[in-house]
């Protein structure tokens, strides 16, 4: 395998998997530079776990997912600060944005990684390499941020290079390396491997990936049965025939917008609401999606936060409709009258937009409300996003003189 750069044949390893390193922890320490190189721990919550520890921090043993109090006794001059949310979810829509700007085939895995196969990208970028350095490079210059990238044929095995190489690393797993790669791995580095996978291959002996590659897949058939089996011996030769998709690893869709002060009144809050539910529509029928379930996430000023969502009858990519079960959720939730700090709306349970029913109330006019949305879009495109809002958005004074309409198609 090779480090950094490397020769690498024509085609073959275009598989990129980009993990910002200790995201959490690094997105607030660009708010507090004077602890930077210092332990510094994000965490708290009703569970009082570590979600996400400086490189410092982890040197005295400290991981996710640990609890505090034990982070606390293995680092005890470690700094513990409460996530900021809402500053990683920016960071992370920007950083996303500049993966998409390589290729439209990025998949979001979660907050601080995606894939992308960049096998279309070579013409323009140059190769799979030179891309993870490009990115790697934008991502620091941009945010100030590091991350670590695996560079490999598959997903799996990206997913494990860019582990591997942390932090601020960059791997690369030519096609003919991957075996040699992966099979000192232990079983559990492979996808699906849970405690109990685990524990019923070590009963079998097989403690690496190289030691299920040899193992004859009859034995693992009596062992795990027939899917889990296939799928782990696939995975010890290096076989993994998932491709980057940006829609199936996409499980919802979301925007949410912290007000520049503390909001108590109803209407502005619910005007809030329509125009994240119209970013929020507006995102799904771009990516050609419709959403079954809609959400609403309130967070006060406090930073008590509530969610609350609904399941539709039938997939919906329609403004109007997102709008007005967010508007009913947000009414039901009985929180009139304390001051907001940040509003959301999501999306979730997203499936194809062909598969849109237009079976709700005659008066609900599921059909024209579309043709609508997909005008406006029409002319979002032509003009940039925002160019055209409901008109509830609009400001109630008398509109200023406009340019003239631009002529429609
Ligand atoms: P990770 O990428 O798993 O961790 P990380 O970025 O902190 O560190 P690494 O350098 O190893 O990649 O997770 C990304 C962020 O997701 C992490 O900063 C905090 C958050 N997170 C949770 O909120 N809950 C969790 O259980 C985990 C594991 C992470
Ligand atoms: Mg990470
Ligand atoms: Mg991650």
């Amino acid at each position: 395998m090779t480090s950094e750069a490397g020769p690498m044949g024509p085609m073959g390893s275009d598989i990129l998997h980009v993990d910002m390193d200790a995201f959490f922890a690094a997105v607030t320490l660009l708010g507090r530079p004077e602890l930077r190189g210092q332990p510094v721990i994000i965490g708290g919550g009703p569970r009082g776990v570590v979600l996400s520890a400086t490189y410092e921090a982890r040197a005295y043993g400290v991981h996710s997912a640990m609890p505090l109090a034990r982070a606390r006794r293995l680092c005890p001059s470690a700094l513990v600060l409460p996530p900021e949310r809402d500053r990683y979810q920016e960071v992370s829509r920007r950083v996303m944005a500049v993966l998409r700007d390589v290729t439209p085939l990025v998949a979001p895995l979660s907050v601080d990684e995606a894939f992308l196969d960049v096998s279309g990208a070579r013409r323009l970028f140059g190769t799979p390499v030179e891309i993870a350095r490009m990115i790697r490079a934008r991502v620091l210059a941009d945010e100030g941020l590091t991350c670590s990238v695996g560079v490999a044929p598959t997903m799996f095995v990206a997913k494990i290079a860019s582990t591997r190489c942390k932090p601020d690393g960059l791997l690369v797993v030519p096609p003919g390396d991957v075996l040699a790669f992966l099979h000192p791995l232990p079983t559990s580095a492979l996808w699906g491997v849970g405690r109990a996978t685990e524990a019923a291959l070590d009963r079998l002996g097989l403690r690496t990936i190289g030691d299920i590659a040899d193992c004859p897949l009859l034995t693992l058939r009596h062992a795990l049965g027939d899917a889990a089996a296939q799928h782990l011996h696939a995975l010890a030769h290096g076989r993994d025939e998932r491709a980057v998709d940006p829609d199936t690893t996409e499980v919802s869709v979301s925007a949410e917008h912290t007000l520049s002060v503390d909001v108590a009144e109803a209407d502005q809050l619910a005007r809030e609401l329509l125009r994240l539910s119209g970013q929020v529509a507006r995102r799904l029928r771009a990516r050609g999606r419709a959403t079954r379930t809609v959400g609403i996430k309130i967070r006060f000023a406090d930073f008590t936060t509530v969610t609350r969502a609904r399941t539709l009858r039938e997939p919906t990519d329609v403004s109007q409709e997102i709008y007005r079960t967010a508007l009913a959720l947000f009414r039901e939730a009985g929180i009139a009258g304390r001051a907001v700090r940040l509003v959301g709306v999501r999306a979730a349970n997203l499936t194809e937009a062909g598969a849109t029913g237009h079976q709700l109330a005659i008066d609900e006019r599921p059909a024209a409300w579309s043709q609508l949305d997909r005008a406006t879009d029409a002319a979002g495109h032509r003009f940039g996003a925002g160019a055209v809002a409901p008109a509830s958005l609009l400001p109630r004074q008398p509109p200023p003189p406009r340019a003239p309409k631009p002529h429609n198609p």
